[in-house]
């Protein structure tokens, strides 16, 4: 036997116990050892039945992904089922913890299935881009019907053990230990000369096959672009075409497919960075975190509501400052009805509410966070006003209690002097709503300690976050990368681009929504004081390029009133505004510009290579440490599509010759203050690398 499986004999039940920590993933050695559990069992005459269970924190939860793309080594996975398939003796399955994939596939395959009661089930294969090979789109709607599978294998969620159960996924739930509930329900089996049954030999549910139907037009909206929900769908309906042996033939086809292309590499890939991430390479192994058992948060806006609220979620106490007694309260009004609206969808309980509110303590006194470790700013987008407030932190807290300023775009350095205690200060830069965005950028200024560092990456896992580290610089990430955008979507309106043909070529590339629609949706009074606010470092085209204002200035704001980009219903649904192809012509009049018609290429290159090339000049100047960060915050922050990796990845696929080639072409068509390529890119481009390696 291999070291990952083990094998034993008790009485009439034999064990095969795997142990391949991390996950217990079915890595070849794994699957090795299985197949010569199924073989002694099988050949043993005093064995009447087999368990599989795994030692560890889990059940199997998937194929090896460190193992794709390389040759396979026998037997595959769908090997080792088939010696189940085969058994005379029953097998039986008993799972914990994460039960996913190829494990969920193994369980299935058993013969009998018991799970702990506190285990999870499902297919995550679709959020790597991959379809389950190994007959979860066979047994699953055998034994649980086609509404269940298609959720399941297309969405990728988790269900517990209660709802397996009742969906007939598994036979029982262990009462006390998994190990020794197992071996009494096999023995029950054998005592009541229960013999070995597969799921194929069932017949494929009755369901309405208009289901199909039904998922298609929702996954093709709700998951744009990507291929491995629809190739799920066929690789189901697969069952109801062909004998079952057949349909995993093809189910298995489709599986390798799926691997062997780009939307699985690149999902595999930000599954890879989001770990990655968590792991600040110049920071020493045993840099020490700080405790910290008690959050401040001060400035009750929407950033800082949503805050507390992100604290008091994870179970965290929370002092929440306001400026005075009337803002606090507004505050805690706002936080408790959003609550309540959760409770009353069902979505959080009122006791989970009640704890939650029971951790919030409120002032007007910032003092009062002399009792906090942390405390996070979220005051006025206003230098003037925050460095003020960091002067107070920097004197009500004590010397050691973390100070972080939420800011967006101010620099960080500034206020880390201004608090007299630089070596505490650091950013933690939220997503609105910030108790819904998993994206935290965490930022190291010049003087932050890397113990401040190690503990606000913690303590963003803590409370839920996907924090990635940034270095200081106007916008960080995300909306540094995201100003390069709209600057070139406003450019692009300026010279005759349809502002709906735009919108619509990102939201075909996988973007949620495009910069115009999101415009709207935000409010254009909002982009408009934040242009302003930037409006000293703007060149004079971007000034001139002021639809936005112009709107304003009509009373045009988006959503809200109506009419911006786009004309709204009063269920907010979208129309085209003839006022808007009226303002562009009257602007180009104005200034004396011809409008051309650009295709759809121009336009996603531009906006998109525009985006790649500051990503680029983020990595020379250091302040995004690895192309990671960047894709990583990217997905979660701005919804580039996931399936295309990022857009760091995603320019590495192109290649980044070519994406240089093509900013060259811009550079002499718009002026090198738009189009520098980034020293990174050039040279990396010559050196025929990607920005990976
Ligand atoms: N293969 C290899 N390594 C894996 C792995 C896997 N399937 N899953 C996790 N790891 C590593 C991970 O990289 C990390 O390593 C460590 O384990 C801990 O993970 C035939 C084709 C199981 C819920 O997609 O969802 O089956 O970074 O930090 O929060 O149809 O990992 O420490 O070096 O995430 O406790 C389907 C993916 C595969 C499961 C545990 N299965 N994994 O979460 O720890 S395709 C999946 C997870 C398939 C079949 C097909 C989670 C987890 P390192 P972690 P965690």
């Amino acid at each position: 036997m291999p070291d990952t499986v083990q094998f034993h004999v008790r009485g009439a039940i034999a064990e095969a116990v795997i142990d391949n920590p991390p996950v217990n993933a079915t890595s070849a050695s794994v699957r090795q050892g299985l197949a010569e559990a199924i073989r002694r069992s099988e050949a043993d005459p005093a064995v009447r039945a087999l368990v599989i269970r795994c030692a560890g924190k889990t059940f199997i939860a998937g194929a090896d992904i460190k193992e794709f793309g390389k040759p396979l080594v026998e037997p595959g996975l769908p090997d080792v089922i088939a010696m189940m398939d085969r058994a005379t003796k029953p097998i039986i399955a008993a799972v914990h913890g994460t039960v996913l994939g190829g494990g969920f596939e193994v369980a299935l395959a058993c013969h009998y299935r018991i799970a702990s009661p506190e285990a999870k089930f499902g297919f995550p294969e679709v959020k790597l881009g991959i379809v389950p090979g190994a007959g979860g789109t066979q047994r699953t709607p055998r034994l649980a019907g086609l509404a269940t599978t298609i959720r399941l294998t297309t969405e990728g969620g988790q269900i517990g053990t209660a709802s397996a159960f009742a969906e007939g996924l598994i036979d029982a739930i262990a009462d006390g230990e998994l190990a020794a509930a197992a071996l009494a329900y096999a023995e029950g089996l054998v005592a009541e000369g229960k013999g070995p049954r597969s799921a194929g030999s069932l017949p494929m549910p009755a369901d309405d096959p208009a289901l199909f139907e039904e998922a298609r037009r929702t996954l093709s909206r709700k998951m744009r672009g990507q291929s491995a929900p629809l190739k799920i769908l066929e690789a189901i309906r697969l069952g109801y075409e062909m004998d079952f042996g057949a349909a995993l033939v093809r189910e298995l086809e489709m599986c390798r497919e799926s691997i062997a292309g780009p939307q699985s590499k690149a999902l595999r890939y930000l599954f890879a960075a989001e770990r990655e991430v968590a792991r600040i390479t110049d920071l020493p192994a045993d840099t020490a975190t700080r405790p910290i058992d008690r959050v401040g948060v001060i400035g009750l806006g929407v950033m800082g509501r949503g805050i507390v609220m992100a604290v008091a979620s994870a179970g965290l106490p929370v002092i929440a400052v306001g400026l005075d007694q009337a803002h606090v309260e507004a505050a805690m009004k706002a936080i408790t009805r959003m609550w309540a609206s959760s409770v009353a969808k069902g979505s959080l309980t009122q006791e989970a509410m009640d704890k939650r509110l029971a951790l919030i303590t409120t002032s007007d006194d910032p003092r009062d966070l002399a009792a906090t470790q942390l405390v996070i700013e979220a005051v006025t987008e206003d230098l003037a006003v925050k460095k003020a407030v960091f002067a107070t932190l920097g004197q009500a807290t004590q010397p050691g209690t973390i100070l972080a300023s939420n800011t967006s775009f101010l620099n960080i350095d500034a206020l880390a002097e201004a608090s007299g205690r630089a070596e505490d200060v650091c950013g933690m830069h939220f997503f609105n709503p910030a108790h819904v965005m998993r994206l935290l950028e965490n930022v190291r200024a010049a003087k932050t300690d890397p113990e401040v560092v190690a503990t606000i990456m913690a303590l963003g896992r803590r409370i839920g976050k996907l924090p990635v580290l940034s270095g200081v610089c106007d916008g960080f990430i995300v909306n540094r990368m995201l100003s390069k955008r709209s600057r070139e979507a406003f450019f692009l309106v300026e010279e005759g681009a349809d502002p709906a043909l735009i919108d619509k070529v990102l939201l075909s590339f996988g973007f949620p929504m495009g910069p115009f629609a999101l415009g709207d949706l935000a409010g254009l009074d909002v982009q408009a004081a934040a242009r302003k606010a930037r409006a000293a470092s703007a060149t004079e085209r971007e000034l001139r390029a002021d639809f936005v204002e112009q709107m304003v200035a009509q009373g045009r704001l988006g959503q809200k009133t109506g009419s911006g980009w786009y004309l709204y219903d009063e269920n907010r649904k979208a129309s085209p505004n003839p006022q808007t192809g009226a303002m562009i012509a009257a602007h180009a009049e104005r200034h004396g510009l011809t409008l051309r018609g650009i295709g759809e290429e121009e336009i996603r290159e531009r906006l998109l290579y525009a985006m790649v090339n500051e990503g680029a000049k983020l990595l020379g100047e250091g302040i995004a440490p690895r192309p990671q960060e960047i894709d990583i915050a990217m997905v979660n922050g701005l919804g580039w599509p996931s399936h295309t990796g990022g857009p760091m990845h995603w320019a590495d696929q192109i290649g980044l010759e070519k994406v240089l080639a093509k900013i060259e072409r811009f550079r002499a068509e718009q002026g090198d203050a738009y189009w520098t390529p980034a020293p990174l890119l050039a040279r990396y481009a010559t050196e025929d690398r990607g920005f990976a390696a």
